[in-house]
C-alpha cells in the first residue's frame, strides 16, 4: 500500500486575525496537487481554529497544536480532545519538542495523550526527535526509539497516526537535516516499527520530517524513500508553503 504524501503546516503561536485571513486566502488561491496525491493539514493556534476551519478550502484540513491528556474538567487553560471532536477538528499535533522542552512533557505523558486523542476519534501527528547533544553523543536512534516506544505501548491501531521526526537542532534554526540524515533516521524508525509493532504498520505509517523545511530544500528531502512528507513551521506562514505542498509531485 502506498503512503500518501503528507504536508502539515504548524503555525505555532503566530498570527493576528488579519494575518490568519491572509494566509487562508493564499492557501485557498493556490494550485496544488489533488487530495489523491497529497494530504494537507494546517495547524493554527486554538483561538483561530473555528475561523480557519470555516474559511479554508475543503481539500485542506485543520489540526490543533495540542490537547489535554484525558477527559476535560477542572484543568484551567487546557482544551480537551472531546472539544476538538465536537468542533469537527480532525487532527491534533502532540509531543512537539517545544512542549516537551518548555512544558516538560515526558515520553510517557505524550504516549498517554496520543492514546487518549486517538480513542476520541482524532488523528494524531506525533512528534519525536533528538537534541543536538543527543545526536553528538550518538544516541539519536535510541532517543527516537524510546519516544516511539512510549507511544507504541499505549496504541494498538496506528491507522490514524503520522509520525513526525523533528530533530530539535533543526527546528527554527535554519539548520535542516541533510536528506541523507533524514532518510537514515526515518529508515531506522520504520525498522523499529517493523520489529516492535508489525510489518504492516511499518509499511503503512507515514513518517514525515520537520525542522527548517523550506521551498528550497523540500524537493530533495521529500524524494527520500522513507520521507513521506513534512511538518513545516516558519515556512508554513509564507507563500513558499505552496511550493512545499508541490514537492509531493
Ligand atoms: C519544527 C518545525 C515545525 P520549523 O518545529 O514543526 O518548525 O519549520 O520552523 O523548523
Amino acid at each position: 500500500m502506498g503512503r500518501k504524501f503528507f504536508v502539515g503546516g504548524n503555525w505555532k503561536c503566530n498570527g493576528t486575525n488579519d494575518e490568519v485571513k491572509k494566509i487562508v486566502s493564499m492557501l485557498n488561491a493556490a494550485e496544488v496537487p489533488s487530495q489523491d496525491v497529497v494530504e494537507v493539514v494546517v495547524s493554527p493556534p486554538y483561538v483561530f481554529l473555528p475561523v480557519v476551519k470555516s474559511s479554508l478550502r475543503p481539500d485542506f484540513h485543520v489540526a490543533a497544536q495540542n490537547c489535554w491528556v484525558k477527559k476535560g474538567g477542572a484543568y484551567t487553560g487546557e482544551v480537551s480532545a472531546e472539544m476538538l471532536v465536537n468542533l469537527d477538528i480532525p487532527w491534533v499535533i502532540l509531543g512537539h519538542s517545544e512542549r516537551r522542552a518548555l512544558l516538560n512533557e515526558s515520553n510517557e505523558f505524550v504516549g498517554d495523550k496520543v492514546a487518549y486523542a486517538l480513542a476520541q476519534g482524532l488523528k494524531v501527528i506525533a512528534c519525536i526527535g533528538e537534541t543536538l547533544e543527543q545526536r553528538e553523543s550518538g544516541s539519536t536512534v535510541a532517543v527516537v526509539a524510546a519516544q516511539t516506544k512510549a507511544i507504541a505501548e499505549k496504541v494498538s491501531d496506528w491507522t490514524n497516526v503520522v509520525l513526525a521526526y523533528e530533530p530539535v537542532w533543526a527546528i527554527g534554526t535554519g539548520k535542516v537535516a541533510s536528506p541523507a540524515q533524514a532518510q537514515e533516521v526515518h529508515l531506522e524508525l520504520r525498522k523499529w516499527l517493523e520489529t516492535n509493532v508489525s510489518s504492516e504498520v511499518a509499511a503503512s505509517t507515514r513518517i514525515i520530517y520537520g525542522g527548517s523545511v523550506n521551498g528550497g530544500n523540500c524537493k530533495e528531502l521529500g524524494g527520500q524513500p522513507d520521507v513521506d512528507g513534512f511538518l513545516v513551521g516558519g515556512a508554513s506562514l509564507k507563500p513558499e508553503f505552496i511550493d512545499i505542498i508541490k514537492a509531493a509531485e
